[in-house]
């Protein structure tokens, strides 16, 4: 049987070890390197690179490990940029991220501004470094490019959090709240996915049905987030609980109650694995991500 918490360890550290190496270079000045570090090493579930890294070895072709590394050490520096920017008082205004100070908290804002900026960026000089452009096809690396960054823009995560600020206090419909979701969590996750299918030279076919299997399991991961705020642990979580109330946040609890919710996440689990159906055993962490996303209590 699939060992997923055994998987989600050893990839961990592969992970870790690459992004630590990429904030290892020697620091012109230290305090932005230490609130980027305080951020981005501060334990993660890293859940998007680890589904960059499962999707390409699922396709089965062979990927250069510096291209496929680079791939996912750069949509975890997004994702952390995300979460920096997020919890700014100038939007969710939260104190604890990861189980720490939030980076404005541990540092100032201004700092934070300038972290989250640097992160991203970060994201692409990495994806543009030559030891990970090394070996691979230009076309192709350009998509993997492109994928990150109209994902994680103004028609992708940013759309999405846009979205989630302006509807604050009012009741969205379920057709827009799932589009607000499918942007603010979604595009990241799904282009994670992708990501690992186009370096690995997926047929359109197989591109197809990670594809599926991503906006499944971006929605899934958001109703199951939404249904952890009501009723996670702080402890467990690192950051505190019940606050998507607090700020008159639209979520499927909200919407739908929280039993709905459960039954509408563990729905979308289940067409995330249908959309795998055709994948033989290298898809096995695919499918256990799956499964996680929904029953997790972090
Ligand atoms: C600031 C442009 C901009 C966007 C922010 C990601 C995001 C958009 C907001 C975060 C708000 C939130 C709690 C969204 C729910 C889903 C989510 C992204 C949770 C955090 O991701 P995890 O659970 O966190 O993978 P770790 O810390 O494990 O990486």
């Amino acid at each position: 049987m699939f060992d997923l918490k055994l998987y989600l360890a050893e990839q961990r550290e592969v992970i870790d070890r690459a992004l630590a190496a990429w904030l290892a270079h020697p620091e012109p000045e230290p305090r932005i390197v230490a609130a980027m570090r305080h951020s981005l090493m501060a334990g993660g579930k890293r859940l998007r690179p680890v589904l960059c890294l499962a999707t390409a070895r699922a396709v089965g072709q062979p990927v250069p490990p510096a291209a496929l590394t680079a791939a996912a050490c750069a949509i975890e520096m997004v994702h952390t940029y995300s979460l920096i920017h997020d919890d700014l008082p100038a939007m969710d205004d939260d104190v604890t991220r990861r189980g720490r100070p939030t980076c404005h908290v541990a540092f100032d804002e201004a700092t934070a501004i300038l972290a989250g900026d640097a992160l991203l960026t970060l994201a692409f000089e990495v994806l543009s470094a030559p030891e990970a452009v090394a070996g691979t096809n230009a076309k192709r690396w350009c998509q993997v490019v492109h994928e990150l960054a109209r994902a994680a823009g103004y028609r992708g995560m940013v759309e999405g959090q846009m979205r989630d600020i302006i509807a604050e206090h009012t009741v969205l419909t379920r057709e827009a709240l799932e589009a607000l979701h499918r942007l603010k969590t979604g595009a990241l996750i799904r282009a994670a996915v992708r990501m690992g299918a186009l370096l690995a030279g997926a047929s359109e076919t197989d591109l197809a049905a990670l594809d599926a299997y991503a906006r499944h399991l971006g929605l899934a991961f958001q109703v199951a987030d939404d249904i952890l705020n009501v009723k996670g642990d702080p402890v467990l979580m690192g950051k505190a609980a019940g606050t998507d109330v607090t700020r008159g946040k639209n979520t499927y609890p909200s919407l739908l109650g929280l039993a709905a919710s459960e039954a509408l996440a563990v729905r979308l689990k289940d067409q995330a694995l249908q959309a795998l159906a055709s994948f033989g055993t290298t898809a096995e962490p695919l499918r256990a991500i799956a499964i996680y996303a929904v029953n997790r209590n972090r």
